[in-house]
This record gives structure tokens, C-alpha cells and sequence, in this order.
């Protein structure tokens, strides 16, 4: 990987006088592949994407499919909470960390794990729409969860600086700017929500928002339990998976709130358990850098009549 070394530009009020790494063809300053068109993280090359392409799906699979920070490790709580609402046995935390009973696709280098898992698979995937495991011969199903940009952002410059691997300490000036161009962890975020939203191969995809999650949250969960074809779930039942699915109570379950990885964070930076809201953003952002990603989001969006709640009263 090329690496260049340059004085950080403008928006780096904090930085100007530090010296940024920049990274490979794109010259990203953080640490990234770059494959097919797409941003991942490091640690993802070409054979992760190979073995993803040739990955067997079972008609009983449901891929948790986001961009990151969008929702992911909720779903997966809320999944394992409704098999533990229904006694099924499957997925208990006995059984591992969220991680481990609903791996990450690209990032399980050995699929022998996931094709040892016995009763329906939840798989965690951060692809795009058209590198996401998929076979037209096998109806799985996908639940696609994302959340407004703006917070996106906030979080994903978190984790960018908060995973070692990324080597960045950037700025969020700088940060947001790259987002909105598309060149962070998974490209372009509008690019990603609109191909799951538009779903051309007509996919069996279950959309939801993150702030639906926050308003409704059990109605959110009913809408998973029917979409998995777990049994019926009352009312009460929905509040109760909602409830122990909460932010409170995963931030300090050792099984859910990414712990097992603090060995490779830096310690300065928040947790992956950080805030779990809806508006953040607006501690973070200019006026500017926001009316750019509203008008990004308008451009992009304006077709497919695409809305976020992005917390503020419109
Ligand atoms: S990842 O790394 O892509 O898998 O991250 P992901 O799980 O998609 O997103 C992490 C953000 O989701 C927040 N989170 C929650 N919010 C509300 N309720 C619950 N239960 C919950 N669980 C996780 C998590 O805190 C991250 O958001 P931020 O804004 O950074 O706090």
C-alpha cells in the first residue's frame, strides 16, 4: 500500500500543524483495501470478497445487511433476545458474543464456522448491494437497517479513530468532508441505502430505519419476529425483547457491547457502546457541513422519496 506523508489542509483547525498519513490510490487518511470500487477496512482483501461471492446461502439464511454503524449489533441483540423470548435454544449468549453466534460474512476467513451453525443463520454483512452474498436459486432473506447520515458520520468518525487498525486521528471536519464524498469505510452511504431501498433483483428484504427503532421499538421488533417467521409475538412479549435490547442494557453486557475487542482500541477513544441516539450529529457539525449532506440527501434521495428523521423539529 502507498502511503504519502502531507500538512492536513483546510477544516483542520486542531491538526494544521501535524502531519497526516495518506494511504493508498485514493489517498485516504486512514488505513483502508481498496477493492472493486468499494472502501473497506483493512484487514478485508480480495479473497475475503472471493469467498463471500462462493459462499453457500441456505433459503432459511437472513443477512443483517447495513453500512456501518447503522444498526447492526442492535438487530443482532434483538434477533438473539426474540430466539431467547421463544425458547428456542438458538443463539444464546452461552453459545458466544454477538459476533460469534451471527458472524460478519466478509470478515470469517474460515466458513466452515458458519456452515457449522445449526438452525437458521443470522449473518452480519457490510456489503454493497452488488458485492452482498447472493443467489438468485436460494430466497433468503435480508434485513437491511439505516440510519440518518448525519449521526452515521459522527459515529463512524468514532470508530474510525477508536479502531487502531484505521491509524487515524482526524479531525471531524476533515472526516465529514470524506463521508460525504463517499471515501470512508464502505463508499458512499447514499449509494448503499439506495441500491438496498430500490432492490432491482427484488431481493426479500426487510427495510428499516434506526430512528423507527428509536420511536417504535416494538413495533420494530414485531416487524423482525414476522419477517425471521419466528412464532407469533404479543404485544407485552415485544416490549420485553425492546426492552432488553436496549442501549442501556447492552452497553454493559460483555456479550453485546464489543468488549472482546478492546484490546485493539485505542483507550482514549469512546467506546463502541457510545451514545446510541438520535441527533448527535448536531454537536458536531456545522451549518455548512450540514446543509451539504441535506442537500446530498435531497439530490440523491429526491427519486425513491427517501426520509430520515434526523432528531431535529424540520
Ligand atoms: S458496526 O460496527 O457497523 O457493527 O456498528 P453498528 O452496530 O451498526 O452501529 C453502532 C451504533 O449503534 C449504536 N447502538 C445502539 N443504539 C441504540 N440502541 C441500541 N440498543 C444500540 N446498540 C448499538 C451504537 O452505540 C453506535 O452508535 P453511536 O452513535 O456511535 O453510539
Amino acid at each position: 500500500m502507498m502511503a504519502a506523508k502531507v500538512q492536513s489542509g483546510n477544516g483542520l483547525a486542531k491538526q494544521e500543524s501535524k502531519e497526516t498519513v495518506l494511504y493508498g490510490e485514493l489517498q485516504l487518511p486512514f488505513k483502508h483495501s481498496y477493492i472493486q470500487g468499494w472502501i473497506y477496512p483493512p484487514f478485508i482483501k480480495q479473497a475475503n470478497l472471493d469467498r463471500t461471492a462462493s459462499f453457500a446461502l441456505r433459503p432459511s439464511d437472513v443477512l443483517i445487511a447495513t453500512f456501518p454503524k447503522n444498526g447492526t449489533t442492535w438487530t443482532q441483540k434483538i434477533i438473539q433476545n426474540l430466539h431467547n423470548e421463544h425458547k428456542t435454544g438458538h443463539l444464546t449468549a452461552a453459545q458466544g458474543n454477538l459476533l460469534e453466534i451471527m458472524p460478519w460474512l466478509e470478515n470469517t476467513a474460515d466458513h466452515g464456522l458458519i456452515d457449522d451453525i445449526t438452525g437458521p443463520r443470522y449473518i452480519k454483512t457490510h456489503n454493497s448491494y452488488d458485492f452482498v452474498a447472493y443467489n438468485p436459486n436460494v430466497a433468503c432473506k435480508y434485513i437491511y437497517i439505516a440510519r440518518n447520515p448525519k449521526d452515521v458520520c459522527v459515529s463512524l468518525w468514532h470508530h474510525c479513530r477508536g479502531f487502531a487498525v484505521f491509524n487515524y486521528a482526524g479531525e471531524f471536519a476533515e472526516f465529514s468532508q470524506l463521508f460525504l464524498e463517499g471515501k470512508v469505510e464502505s463508499g458512499d452511504w447514499w449509494v448503499h441505502v439506495k441500491e438496498f431501498y430500490n432492490n432491482a433483483r427484488n431481493m426479500n428484504v426487510l427495510f428499516l430505519k434506526y430512528e423507527d427503532m428509536h420511536a417504535d421499538g416494538p413495533g420494530c421488533v414485531k416487524k423482525i419476529n414476522d419477517f425471521c417467521a419466528l412464532p407469533d409475538l404479543s404485544h407485552d412479549q415485544a416490549v420485553s425483547v425492546s426492552e432488553a435490547s436496549s442501549f442501556r442494557k447492552m452497553k454493559t453486557d460483555a456479550k453485546s457491547n464489543y468488549s472482546w475487542l478492546d484490546d485493539v482500541r485505542n483507550k482514549k477513544e469512546a467506546p463502541f457502546m457510545r451514545k446510541g441516539t438520535v441527533g448527535d450529529w448536531a454537536n458536531y457539525f456545522s451549518e455548512e457541513m450540514s446543509a451539504q449532506f441535506d442537500a446530498k440527501t435531497q439530490s440523491m434521495f429526491q427519486d425513491i422519496k427517501l426520509e430520515f428523521s434526523d432528531g431535529c423539529p424540520k
